[in-house]
């Protein structure tokens, strides 16, 4: 089994210092006690912070001696950039950010720059301990620039990366000053992973909006590589709660808890002290709840479980506050000497009291406003034996997707929470027993190593696919072979398509014009008698003409409509009309109007709608729109309707690439013959080449294309080393 590297901001270890002592202690949250058997199970290694400053660390050397007995690797981060990294960014931008919560964002340059510093204090580490074989796992948004730093030093490296919190919808994301440092930072790795579908959806969408790289079926064509993007919704250690009810600890626990609650019902309401989470909001709906339901009173106790967490930000201030007010209301107004209606419990448990809490409790009442998935949901399922407890769910919270026999509530609608505390309340003991047996069946079957397993599945099929996508990839080797060939050759004929190929996509075509370096280049192989040069491309003649009619090059324009020889003038390959224009054009007209962003280009023999800077979800939909109404008005006339690159393109039937390009190869006798192309337009080209030639193809994708290389700057450096050896 390959060697794994998990990362995270925490070790599964934290180091506490206590009167001046340092201590090891069991970390607590999900992951942690989620993944500590099955990492221990696999031979692996776990790097991380481990709560304390690392000059700290370096002075008790038998604590590193210990973390690194347990497999966990330290990463020193300075005591300032903890207070902007951990304590700034994590917390106080991108936590409320990533939870829709941009009114408590902070944006500040200072902490920004402490995220790189801390991302790159894990890179240093994770690259020096990291072999070529291992697999490499990173967690969560604190180590979101991580996959992109460790991808630069280790460019082979098998590299998965899972958010556990949600990742926001666009319009929230774009909020973000660094958000397309996130986004390629994240792309460094070659699987993403999400609780959700939504959340997978959420980031999909930003990638292509933010940076324009295609997204199709979750998989991401970046600039030199595809990354796969999915849902995994993590699952917990199932055994360990469902077994813990029945260990002599948790019964101690749940008989000393049955003293101080009596035979009052419970609710239990269980969460780390977060605005997120939706404490307040559900206190006050308690309260309603009690306010109409005089028969409860007395028989029911609402225990609130407050983890402290992030006490120094002044939001969780305010929130703690808020809820000591809260709770001395609501115990004010209804509470009677011997019961209290909330039992407010402000700390962490140890494991056997929180599994006896979850144990004893009637109806767990999780609301959060907005939750990555939320454990405690699917813990306190877990621990349900006798199939007795109802579970009342926020659909905000990912667990929601999965826990469909919990009753889902919206956070926000205290009403909805109120009717949902009265039915559980009153549910028949059958109905919860049916409910929690569903739960219980997939809580087991996709626990939580199940989770990492399929996680580690998919990424290792993402790199097979990778394998497979760069096969075709023009080596060195092979690049040093087809040098030699044009070296050697007495007639040499270059087949070049412009745009995607010698040039990146502009927003507007006019803007991709050639560079004086580029114009240099292809001079230098017109000055070789030996060699001919044919610029192939869909663009009018009047542009080509504009940019290459100084150089002793071949031209053929709009898809082969239009064909000029060195030195001779542009020529039609077969009469064509053009007055079906006038019926087409009203109609791209009108998709103009209602697709902002969008253009026409008019060539004299082809009609094509761009869209390129439009809402590119709309730009598609409307493309499909287009496509269809479009091939209805032409169906009796000569004409095709043809899809591009963030283009619609209607031209007459017959005119392709591939005829111009056999017009050129039937001309002499080529004893090297070089094509190269990106898009679909191309490939009628490399079609109608002689199996000795060599085609490329420049990008990703399926292809006719012998090779292929990813970029045109890959493309354009192969032309170079070729016009150097001539
Ligand atoms: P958290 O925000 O920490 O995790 P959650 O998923 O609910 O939220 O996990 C909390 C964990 O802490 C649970 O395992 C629970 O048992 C434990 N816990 C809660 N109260 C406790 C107490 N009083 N004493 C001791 N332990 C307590 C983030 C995301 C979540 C996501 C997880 C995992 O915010 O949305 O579900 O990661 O991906």
């Amino acid at each position: 089994m390959r060697r794994l590297l998990i990362v995270s901001n925490r070790l599964p270890t934290t180091v506490q210092e206590r009167k001046g002592e340092l201590h090891l202690e069991p970390s607590v949250g999900g992951l942690a006690t989620g993944l500590s058997s099955w990492y221990k199970s696999r031979d692996s290694i776990w790097i991380g912070w481990p709560g304390i400053t690392g000059k700290k660390i370096k002075r008790e050397k038998d604590i590193l001696a210990k973390l690194l007995s347990e497999n966990c690797h330290p990463v020193s981060i300075t005591q300032h950039d903890v207070e902007a990294y951990y304590h700034g960014i994590c917390n106080r931008t991108i936590w409320p950010l990533f939870h829709h919560f941009p009114l408590y964002t902070e944006y500040s340059e200072g902490f920004w720059q402490a995220y790189e510093r801390a991302n790159t204090a894990f890179a240093n580490v994770v690259a020096g301990i990291a072999k070529p074989n291992d697999i490499i796992w990173i967690h969560d948004y604190h180590l979101m620039l991580l996959p992109k730093l460790l991808r630069e030093r280790l460019p082979k490296a098998t590299m998965g990366f899972f958010l556990h919190i949600p990742f926001p919808s666009f319009e929230i994301f774009r909020l973000l000053p660094w958000r397309n440092q996130i986004l390629e930072g994240l792309l460094g790795a070659d699987l993403v992973g999400f609780h959700t579908y939504d959340y997978t959806g959420h980031f999909l969408d930003s990638v292509h909006r933010l940076l324009g790289y295609e997204v199709a079926m979750g998989q991401v064509t970046a600039a030199d590589r595809v990354v796969r993007a999915d849902a995994f919704p993590m699952g917990i250690n199932y055994d360990l709660f469902s077994n813990a009810v029945q260990d002599s600890k948790t019964h101690a626990e749940r008989k000393r808890f049955h003293k101080k609650l009596g035979d009052c019902r419970v609710i239990l309401s269980v969460d780390r002290l977060d605005y997120t989470k939706g404490i307040p909001q559900r206190l006050e709906a308690f309260s309603l709840f009690l306010d109409r339901n005089s028969k409860f009173l007395r028989k029911v106790i609402l225990v609130l479980l407050v983890v402290p967490s992030r006490t120094r930000i002044g939001h969780y201030m305010q929130l703690k506050k808020q809820l000591d007010g809260l709770v001395g209301e609501i115990n004010g107004k209804y509470g009677t000497i011997g019961w209290m209606p909330v039992w407010y419990l402000y700390r962490s448990l140890p494991f056997h009291s929180l599994a006896a809490l979850y144990s004893l409790a009637d109806v767990a009442l999780v609301t959060p406003l907005r939750d990555g998935m939320n454990l405690v949901a699917k813990e306190y399922t877990a621990t349900k034996m006798d199939g007795k407890g109802v579970l009342i769910l926020s659909e905000t919270a990912g667990a929601a997707q999965e826990l469909g026999e919990a009753i889902i509530i919206n956070a926000n609608n205290q009403e909805e929470i109120v009717q949902a505390l009265e039915k559980a309340l009153e549910m028949p003991e059958q109905e919860q027993i049916e409910r929690n047996r569903i739960m219980q069946k997939r809580l087991r079957r996709y626990d939580v190593v199940q989770w990492a397993n399929e996680f580690m599945d998919k990424l290792l099929s993402t790199k097979k696919l990778q394998q497979e996508m760069t096969e075709k990839t023009l080596t060195f080797e092979m690049q040093r072979k087809l040098v030699n060939d044009f070296q050697e050759s007495d007639k040499a004929l270059l087949l070049l398509d412009y745009d995607g190929t010698l040039v990146p996509f502009a927003p507007k075509p006019a803007e991709a014009m050639p560079g004086a370096n580029l114009l240099r280049l292809l001079e230098k192989f017109t000055k070789n008698p030996r060699t001919e040069v044919v610029l192939i491309s869909g663009r009018d003649k009047d542009t080509l003409e504009g940019w290459f009619g100084s150089l002793d090059v071949g031209l053929v324009a709009e898809h082969g409509v239009w064909i000029k020889e060195k030195g001779g003038g542009w020529e039609t390959i077969e009469t064509l009309t053009s007055e079906w224009k006038e019926e087409v054009h009203p109609i791209l007209e009108s998709w103009v109007d209602r697709t902002p962003g969008s253009f026409i280009e008019e060539k004299e023999f082809s009609l094509v709608w761009h869209y390129r800077k439009a809402n590119p979800r709309l730009g598609e939909l409307r493309a499909r729109e287009l496509i269809n109404n479009v091939s209805n008005t032409i169906a009796n006339l000569n004409l095709q309707v043809l899809e591009g690159s963030k283009v619609v393109e209607v031209k007459n039937t017959d005119i392709n690439k591939g005829r111009a390009a056999s017009k050129w190869i039937l001309k002499d006798k080529w004893d090297f013959i070089l094509a190269l192309g990106d898009d679909w337009t191309d490939e009628d080209t490399f079609k109608a080449l002689p199996s000795t030639a060599w085609s490329i193809k420049v990008g990703f994708g399926a292809s006719a294309a012998r090779f292929s290389l990813s970029s045109p700057s890959e493309a354009t450096s192969l032309l170079r080393k070729m016009v150097r050896a001539r």
